[in-house]
C-alpha cells in the first residue's frame, strides 16, 4: 500500500496543488473529494467469486500481516458480496469508536495491564491479537475508501472516486457519510476548517482530511512518486 503526503496547512495544500498542476499542466478546473481521515489501520481485502479470503494491514509495508480471522470479526465488513466480479480489492480504515477504546482502558486498568496511547494502537493492537474471541468482543469498525477490481481499468468500474465511493457503499461497505465533493481549492479548505472543530464531536478520532483529485483520468495521468500517488494529499489538524 502507499503512504499519503502530509500538509498541514493551506499555504502547503497550495503548494501541493501547484505540484500536481506541474505534472497535468493542460487542467484548468478541477473536482476534489474530501474524505475525513480516519485514525485508525489501513487494511486490504481480498473478495474471490464475492467471498471474503484475505485481509491484511501494511505490516512492515511490503508484506502486510494476514489477519484474515480478525478482520471476518468486524460487522461492517461484509463476507460476502452480492454479483461480483471475480476477484475485488477493497481498502479502507479500520478503527476503534472512542467509546469502545475507552471501555477498553477502564478495563485493562482494572486488571493492571497496559493503557493503549490512542484508538490507532489500541485499534492496530486489537487487529493482530491471536485469538478472534478477543478481537470479536472489542467491536473494531472498517470505513471502506478505495475499490479495485485487478486485471481491470478502475475507469471500467467507475469515473471517479465519488463514484467509486458510492459503488462501495452500495456493495454494503460502510462510507463515511461525512466526505465532501468540492468544486476549487476554496472549498476544501473550507471543509478543512469546518472539521478542525466538528470532528471534536465524532464518536471516532480523525487527525486530518484526505483530499483526492475526483478524476481517474486525471489520477492516472499524475501517477506515483517513490511513496506516494501525486493525486492525494493528507491535510492534518
Ligand atoms: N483515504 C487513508 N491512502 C486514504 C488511496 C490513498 C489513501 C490512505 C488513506 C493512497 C483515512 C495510506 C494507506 C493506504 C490504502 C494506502 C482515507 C484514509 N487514501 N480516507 C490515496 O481515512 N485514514 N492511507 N490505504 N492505500
Amino acid at each position: 500500500l502507499y503512504s499519503l503526503e502530509n500538509a498541514f496547512n493551506i499555504d502547503e495544500l497550495k503548494a501541493w496543488e501547484q505540484r500536481w498542476r506541474r505534472h497535468a499542466p493542460k487542467t484548468d478546473s478541477a473536482e476534489y473529494v474530501c474524505e475525513l481521515k480516519i485514525d485508525g489501520s489501513a487494511l486490504a481485502l481480498t473478495y474471490e467469486n464475492g467471498v471474503l479470503v484475505r485481509g491484511a494491514t501494511r505490516g512492515d509495508g511490503i508484506t502486510g500481516e494476514d489477519i484474515t480471522q480478525n478482520v471476518r470479526t468486524i460487522r461492517s465488513i461484509p463476507l460476502r458480496l452480492m454479483e461480483p466480479p471475480a476477484r475485488v480489492e477493497v481498502r479502507g480504515e479500520a478503527f476503534l469508536p472512542l467509546e469502545v477504546f475507552q471501555q477498553i482502558n477502564r478495563e485493562r486498568s482494572q486488571v493492571g495491564e497496559q493503557l493503549f496511547a490512542n484508538p490507532r494502537n489500541a485499534a492496530a493492537g486489537t487487529l493482530r491479537q491471536l485469538d478472534p474471541r478477543i478481537v470479536d468482543r472489542r467491536r473494531l469498525d472498517f470505513f471502506a475508501y478505495t475499490l479495485h477490481i485487478p486485471g481491470r481499468d478502475d475507469a471500467s468500474i467507475s469515473r471517479t472516486q465519488w463514484e467509486a465511493l458510492e459503488l462501495l457503499q452500495q456493495m454494503g461497505f460502510r462510507v463515511n457519510p461525512h466526505r465532501k465533493l468540492c468544486e476549487s481549492l476554496q472549498e476544501v479548505a473550507a471543509y478543512y476548517e469546518y472539521w478542525d472543530t466538528e470532528r471534536l464531536n465524532l464518536p471516532y478520532m480523525t487527525d486530518g482530511v484526505v483530499v483526492k483529485l475526483n478524476s481517474f483520468a486525471l489520477q492516472e495521468q499524475l501517477g506515483f512518486t517513490q511513496k506516494f500517488p501525486r493525486w492525494a494529499v493528507a491535510l492534518k489538524y
